[in-house]
């Protein structure tokens, strides 16, 4: 059973902290320890944002507030990061202020002169970055990016074959609810019921029967190596596009920790705020055959104006993840990750496919509690300040709202400067919290605990310091 006075206990209690960490003083934040423990500040965010802080303390508010709560929880939802403050400040510029619809050098409007060079800044880093033909930067998202990819190469009615969403899978690759499973005939494989791995055999044989125009690999939550090869073997062999949906790796492919889906591909998609630690942005790569297609689909197929000052952002995360020191932070990526998920199986709990090899895992919480969701987990880890989503697991029995299983990634954590001690430590909390999930004693001492360790790990973006 779900134990509902706990839940709603815990739920209260992380109210408390949102709200304590809510309270303005000046020109700063109480980022009052909820949990008992002694009050810090964040402040400075005031002295740098002097427009926004004057002519509107309301909108202020809530963003020193959402800095606060960033300083003083540990991410590890693994579809965030914390961008540079070089790529926020590039989010934040004038370029928010310009209109260029169309491509360098085919613009619509006047003026375009520096969004051009932008563009093409950005477009040449993405190229080099990945090795690719092509690449159009002004796809607003990761699912605009698929989108585009879709219109550039398909018919409505056409079928697609993608990861199904309930094994980890993306909306954007065939659910029925969403535009690329209203507009195309979407069948899925799914993952190997004893292995919960990729059955590469399994995909051949559904691609071959269904023959679909276009096959899709790429996840929101499989924490192993996507055999990209393979996929293109059996694309060419169905007679299929493949597009490799890369958006949770593409850090890790940026920075060699993880194969390389772009010799293998038609498309690649991805998002550019994950593992890549950019702007929320969009990318479509592709070889130069596709690029009109492509391009026309993106706009004016799909959008309007490009976000000029995304795509400056993105050009930014790129010639950072361009850097060597980039490489080493995809390897600790997936070091730390190796790391928390060894500490959590040495704690008894099971892990979907037993391991890791990139930078996310998912934890199947019946291993050890037959009773405990993924919903009341992470809200008892939440109340701890350690932040994490619920997600469903391989067949799992329970709903996406409820789940069997909670998904941790270390990519913000190693933004942070974190390596494996630091995971080790965060496993032992975690498995703490999740053995005694209603212990609200257990759960203050330990959100305690966090506090400190934000305070030696700060989020290095961000304009605020914490004193
Ligand atoms: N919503 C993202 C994630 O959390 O994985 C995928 O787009």
């Amino acid at each position: 059973m779900l134990h509902d006075n706990a839940s709603s206990s815990i739920a209260g209690r992380e109210r408390s902290v949102q709200r304590d960490l809510r309270e303005t003083v000046g020109g700063g934040i109480f980022a009052a320890d909820a949990t008992g423990g002694r009050i810090r500040t964040i402040s400075g965010m005031d002295k740098i944002m002097t427009a926004l802080s004057q002519t509107d303390p309301e909108a202020f508010g809530i963003l020193q507030a959402e800095s606060s709560r960033q300083h003083s929880t540990l991410e590890l939802i693994a579809s965030e990061n914390h961008a540079s403050a070089a790529v926020l400040e590039a989010t934040g510029s004038v370029l928010t202020d310009k209109y260029a619809e169309g491509y360098p050098g085919h613009r619509y409007y006047r003026g375009c002169r520096q969004s051009d060079r932008v563009e093409q800044l950005a477009i040449a880093r993405a190229k080099a970055l990945f090795g690719a033909e092509h690449a159009n930067v002004q796809p607003h998202c990761g699912t605009s990016a698929n989108i585009a990819v879709y219109m550039a190469a398909l018919d409505p009615g056409d079928t697609i074959l993608g990861m199904d969403l309930s094994h980890g899978g993306h909306l954007s690759h065939g659910l029925r609810l969403n535009y690329s499973g209203i507009y195309y005939k979407a069948v899925f494989y799914t993952l190997d019921k004893q292995t919960e791995l990729l059955d590469m055999d399994a995909v051949r044989d559904l691609a071959l029967k269904e023959r679909p125009k276009m096959i899709i690999a790429g996840a929101s939550a499989y924490p192993r190596t996507i055999d990209f090869e393979a996929f293109g073997k059996i694309a060419a062999e169905a007679g299929a596009y493949l597009l490799s949906d890369i958006a949770h790796i593409a850090g890790l492919v940026a920075g060699a920790a993880h194969p390389s889906p772009v010799p293998h591909s038609t498309f690649v998609t991805t998002t550019t705020h994950k593992t890549l630690r950019g702007p929320r942005s969009g990318i479509v790569l592709c070889k130069n055959e596709w690029a009109k297609k492509v391009d026309s689909a993106v706009f004016p197929g799909l959008q309007g104006g490009p976000f000029m000052h995304q795509i400056l952002a993105k050009a930014v995360a790129m010639g950072e993840a361009a850097r060597p020191e980039f490489t080493d932070y995809a390897k600790q990526v997936v070091a730390n990750a190796a790391a928390l998920a060894e500490t959590l199986m040495e704690k008894g709990w099971r892990l979907v496919t037993g391991g890791t090899d990139n930078h996310l895992m998912l934890v199947d919480l019946r291993s050890r509690n037959e009773n405990l969701t993924g919903h009341v987990a992470s809200g008892a880890l939440a109340a701890a300040r350690l932040v994490a989503n619920k997600n469903v697991i391989p067949f799992d029995p329970r709903p996406p709202m409820q789940t069997s299983g909670l998904r941790f990634g270390t990519p913000a954590l190693t933004t942070r400067g974190m390596k494996e001690t630091q995971m080790t430590q965060i496993g032992e909390w975690i498995d703490q919290i999740l053995t005694n999930h209603e212990d609200e004693d257990l759960i203050a001492r330990i959100g305690k605990e966090v506090l400190e360790m934000c305070g030696v790990f700060p989020v290095p973006n961000q304009n605020t310091r914490q004193t």
